[in-house]
């Protein structure tokens, strides 16, 4: 079989939030959750050594009680941030790029030579190419808006519809994650009650209302919240600006902000298969199997041969068609026959990969049992 090479094991997430919602303390804690092994998260993740610096130095800044918080980062520049992902000390084998472009972007005061920006342009061209999106609701506005506050009203009205215009273009799972949940759930509140009634909020807008109705059975759609500091960190002092806690007991703790990253792989490969029809999967197992039968036709690019049909596939539903790794397949015939491999093969890379694809989905299972109200939009189950 051909063996996985590091430049196919890649998805790519473009990161979407107006300024000031959180995406640069968002992608430090995330950072900070992966850089080593977790029990409560099950795998782990490098980064190449600037970004890798760059981000545990930003995360050091936002845990110091007395240090400001990180800068905005400037318009026109888009950041990249690539994870390698694995469980434990196995090989690498899946690389998430995240690309993050500037919040000010998304604004809506941008002139018509603005919208024509090479960058403007750049962005609309990743999402449609981009493996998942990455939504950042800023919980801070969110909450402010269900209380009736101003701020929060001219952020639904100003900045949300840009975003979820820009969700609707992307094509494969959406995922919107609410940032600074601690400001949203005091820790006595239930999380997925809580959870429910942002979600009904939401619901109550047109566009998302319509976004989520569009994506019923063609696109996972989720409602994710995460804190980057804990429900300990921070408080908000008489004049309404959140300060650092100086008591050294009140540790910084970020609160599932590496679901998301975990989701992205088990929603891809499951919105892939619910494209497929009945005929197509059984083209796609006999074509695995004999790829596993014969000797010779494992010198045969099967991988690749099956991947153009997925693509092929997912290009003809329209609403499927982000690129696929070819080393990808494997794990999607898998889920596709609800077992896992049983050719014997000792390839690390492919190894390390279903090792990390049980974590990840178990994450995702995690989600989806404590907090049902998280889906918004599922695909349905695959007819065998
Ligand atoms: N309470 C709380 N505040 C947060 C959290 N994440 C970010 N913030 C606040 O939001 C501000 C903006 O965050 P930043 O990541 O710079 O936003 P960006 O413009 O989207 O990159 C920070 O300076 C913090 O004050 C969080 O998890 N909880
Ligand atoms: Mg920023």
């Amino acid at each position: 079989m051909p063996r996985i090479r590091p430049e196919d094991s890649l998805l790519t997430v473009v990161v979407l939030g107006a300024r000031g919602s959180g995406k640069t303390v968002y992608l430090a804690a995330l950072f900070e959750r992966l850089r080593i092994q977790r029990p409560d998260v099950g795998f782990r993740a490098d980064c190449p050594r600037p970004q890798h610096d760059l981000l545990h130095r930003r995360y050091r800044q936002i845990s110091d009680p007395t240090a400001e918080w990180p800068e905005a980062t400037a318009t026109d520049t888009i950041q990249q941030f690539q994870f390698d992902c694995r469980t434990a000390n196995s090989t690498p084998a899946l690389t998430m790029r995240y690309l993050d472009y500037s919040g000010e972007l998304l604004e809506p005061a941008w002139s018509p030579v603005d919208a024509a920006s090479e960058t403007l342009l750049q962005l609309e061209k990743d999402i449609g190419q981009a493996s998942a999106l990455l939504v950042l609701l800023d919980g801070d506005m969110i909450g402010r808006w269900m209380r009736g506050d101003d701020a929060g009203i001219e952020y639904v009205d100003d900045i949300l519809p840009g975003l979820l215009d820009y969700a609707h273009r992307g094509t494969g799972p959406v995922h919107f994650v609410i940032t600074k949940w601690d400001l949203l759930c005091p820790s006595d509140t239930d999380d997925n009650n809580r959870l429910a009634e942002v979600r009904d909020h939401l619901m109550q807008l047109t566009n998302f209302r319509d976004l989520i109705a569009a994506s019923q059975n063609q696109q996972v759609v989720r409602l994710i919240p995460v804190s980057a500091v804990g429900p300990e960190f921070l408080h908000v002092d008489r004049s309404g600006v959140q300060r650092k806690r100086t008591d050294p007991r009140k540790r910084i703790e970020p609160v599932r902000v590496e679901v998301p990253l975990a989701a992205v792989l088990p929603d891809v490969t499951a919105q892939l298969l619910a494209a497929l029809t009945a005929e197509e999967q059984r083209r796609l197992r006999r074509a695995r199997n004999l790829a596993g039968l014969s000797a010779a036709g494992r010198k045969l690019p099967l991988d690749r041969i099956i991947n153009t049909m997925i693509r092929a596939v997912a290009r003809r539903r329209g609403r499927a068609g982000f690129d696929i790794p070819p080393y990808l397949v494997d794990v999607i015939l898998d889920q596709l026959d609800r077992r896992a491999e049983q050719s014997g093969r000792s390839d690390g890379r492919r190894e390390s990969l279903e090792h990390l694809v049980t974590r990840l989905r178990q994450v995702v299972a995690d989600l989806e049992d404590r907090m049902p109200a998280s889906v918004l939009s599922q695909v349905g189950p695959h007819h065998g």
